[in-house]
């Protein structure tokens, strides 16, 4: 794909001040010492013992001796986009926050999608939640949003935080399993913990095999405060709602996507910004009057719940556009430093006590992964000016002129001075709380399964399917069958039928228990309904010498205008020509590419095609049928349909001579549907 120039961002700019590029310079010693010979060490005779002397090979060897600082305890595998965000309209009504008041301003980004458990090196397509972090640069300061791709948390206090990382992540014995859930802690601990069963549903749905960073919705999780000028509060939730819909992956193509791309989700957002895309998210919140607080049948603090948005509706405010890589992994991604303190004045907290343990793990870990410094790095630093009277530490990197670095003084007027909050001073909402000091969850965070089977009632058929499936694979991989017996009893009480189906597939006893009485149900929640549509799909293009050159040029030609990306396939990297000796450029070849990478298949073929084409062509045309992707057959490779007998089959298109004038229209109509899950 073509290269195309990067798009202006203000944060990316401050962040290009340090960058430096070392095409064509003469290689130096980090003192700048010019060296003569970088592939030699320094020794006594020709075969004779290296020399402590060698001051060139100590520098280089002890520098990348270091190259590593520890990976996040958790989300330590994700990926960094700049972009700029904007507001619609002014929320002046809701809050003061600078960045949401003037639609004419663009605010820079930066966010950081993440799996949780993997390691640094994990696959990207397991099942597992994905971090959705978005550091806005503000003219008032950095404000985080620090959230997941799932509405709701696996535990209600933060204290639990540990045990339930200590029991996701691979067991200390072996360290296996590498970034799953599929194993005997994890699922321990949430048959132990009864307050992960909505968390539970939510986790055995597509949405943790998303297929691709930017089909994810985003959440905030924690109910926050806004704050407007006049002191009044409201509490909200954030959302991102992906302009794409919310698609995600099978199953079984995921599992094998870590195999055969384990980058699959960096590659396709890289790519995209690249070659001068964009992925765009609109920012929606849902806001509850404070007087509104004690309204509902959920404690509003409670984070394992979330506000059913037919019950109060997600207003967008506002438009992401991510159109920028990182010209560094390492110093920006790696190094960028999110943390849900990072607030601004017009946004607050609330006492959601997983949110308020949060605000204190961030930055502990961060001094600790990056340094005590690590807010003065160039992708940390805010946009706008920031002084104060800390000083010193590891790696301190401005250089603080004067005498003067406390308070009170006299020597500078006492400056750097205070703001009042007129002025832009953070001003922490003025609540009132009383009560005796205790250790004890509120009795309004006692219920464990209402919205777990709300979630459950709002899925369409495929997606309980889905989720049957994945409760059976994952309990499937526990070995205790005691923790296995205790997660179907703690499904039973979401839903009989689904905890019946599980124990049959994995051999243990029904649930033997009441189930949820809730009816209701929230559309919003399902995906089925989903934007469908062709924008930046992938289609495989099968061809080989000899194909209908004048049809396969016009339906590429139409696809590309619908912003259809093309990958063309055969055997050899290597041009293949028409019926006309037109030539078509070759991307891939049968051995490089793989039926798991594209959205759909355009199977064009070509003349005798020989024994190695045509299995080939039908283990691409097996793989994407099985997947529920739409393929499409031109004429001269409509025997593949028929040998496969998928002919007929839905989502599958085979050219004839009536269909021909509206054979790209219709391939791009299944292409827009994506999936066909009522396919056999
Ligand atoms: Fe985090 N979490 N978390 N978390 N979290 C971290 O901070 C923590 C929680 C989330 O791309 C750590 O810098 C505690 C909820 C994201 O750099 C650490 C609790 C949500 C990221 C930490 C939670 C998140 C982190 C590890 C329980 C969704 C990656 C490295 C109260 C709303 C940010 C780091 C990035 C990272 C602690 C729960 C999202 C250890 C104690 C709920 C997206 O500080």
């Amino acid at each position: 794909m073509e290269r195309k120039p990067k798009k202006p961002n203000r944060k990316a700019e401050q962040v290009e001040q340090f960058s430096r590029n070392n095409y064509n310079q003469k290689l130096t010693t980090n003192q700048g010492t010019k060296i003569a010979n970088d592939e030699n060490t320094l020794k006594a005779g020709e075969r004779g013992p290296s020399l402590l002397e060698d001051f060139i090979m100590r520098e280089k060897l002890s520098h990348f001796d270091r190259e590593r600082i520890p990976e996040r305890v958790v989300h330590a595998r994700g990926y960094g986009v700049y972009g700029n965000f904007k507001v619609y309209q002014s929320q002046e009504a809701l809050t003061k926050a600078d960045f949401l008041q003037n639609p004419n301003v663009e605010t820079p980004v930066f966010l950081r999608f993440s799996e949780v458990a993997g390691s640094k090196g994990a696959a990207e397509t397991v099942r597992d939640v994905r971090g959705f972090a978005v550091k806005f640069y503000t003219e008032e300061g950095n404000f985080d949003l620090v959230g997941n791709n799932i509405p709701v948390f696996f535990i209600q206090d933060g204290l639990k935080f540990p045990d339930l990382i200590h029991a996701v992540k691979p067991e200390p014995n072996n360290e296996i399993p590498q970034a799953a859930t599929a194993h005997d802690t994890f699922w321990d601990f949430i048959a132990n913990n009864p307050e992960s069963t909505h968390m539970m549903m939510w986790i055995m749905s597509d949405r943790t095999i998303p297929k691709s960073f930017r089909t994810m919705e985003g959440f905030g999780v924690h109910t926050f405060k806004l704050v407007n000028a006049r002191g009044n509060v409201h509490f909200v939730k954030f959302h991102w709602k992906p302009r794409l819909g919310v698609h995600s992956l099978v199953w079984d193509e995921s599992q094998k996507l870590g195999g055969i791309d384990p980058d699959f989700h960096r590659r396709d957002i890289w790519e995209l910004i690249d070659s001068g895309g964009e992925a765009v998210w609109e920012l929606g919140i849902q806001v509850i009057e404070e007087k509104d607080e004690f309204m509902f049948d959920f404690d509003i603090l409670d984070a394992t719940k979330l506000w059913p948005e037919e019950d109060v509706p997600v207003r967008i405010i506002g438009e992401m556009r991510l159109n920028r890589n990182v010209e560094n992994v390492f110093a920006e991604t790696e190094q960028v430093a999110l943390h849900p303190g990072n607030i601004v004045p017009g946004i607050d907290f609330t006492n959601d006590p997983l949110l308020q343990t949060r605000l204190f793990s961030y930055t502990d870990t961060q001094m600790y992964r990056v340094g005590t410094n690590h807010q003065e790095l160039p992708i940390n630093a805010p946009i706008c000016p920031f002084h104060n009277n800390q000083r010193d530490g590891a790696m301190r990197y401005i250089v603080d002129q004067g005498n003067v670095a406390y308070k009170k003084n006299s020597i500078w007027n006492n400056t750097p001075k205070e703001v009042p909050p007129s002025q832009g001073g953070f001003e922490t909402y003025p609540e009132t709380v009383s009560g005796k000091k205790i250790r004890k969850t509120a009795p309004s965070f006692a219920d464990h399964y209402s919205q777990a089977r709300l979630f459950w009632n709002s899925m369409s058929h495929w997606e309980k399917d889905h989720i049957a499936n994945a409760f059976s694979f994952e309990l499937g991989k526990v070995k205790s069958k005691d923790v296995r017996q205790q997660v179907v009893t703690q499904i039973g009480k979401v839903s009989n039928a689904l905890a019946s189906a599980v124990a049959e597939q994995i051999g243990v006893n029904k649930a033997n228990v009441k189930e949820s009485s809730v009816t209701k149900s929230s559309p919003a929640l399902s995906m089925a309904k989903t934007k469908k549509m062709v924008e930046t799909l992938k289609v495989g293009v099968l061809v080989a010498d000899g194909f209908d050159d004048a049809m396969t040029k016009d339906i590429l030609t139409r696809l590309q205008q619908a912003d259809v990306r093309l990958v063309i396939i055969s055997e050899k990297q290597q041009a293949v020509k028409g019926k006309n000796m037109n030539r078509l450029e070759v991307n891939d070849s049968f051995l490089t590419a793989s039926p798991l990478l594209y959205d759909a298949l355009l199977v064009v073929g070509g003349e005798n095609l020989d024994e190695y084409t045509k299995a080939e062509m039908k283990s691409y045309v097996r793989e994407q049928y099985m997947h529920y992707k739409p393929i499409a057959f031109l004429k001269q490779a409509a025997f593949i349909a028929k040998e496969l007998g998928i002919e007929g089959g839905l989502g599958v298109l085979v050219e004839t001579r009536e269909n021909k004038s509206q054979f790209t229209q219709e391939f791009l109509t299944n292409l827009a549907q994506q999936r066909f899950f009522s396919r056999k």
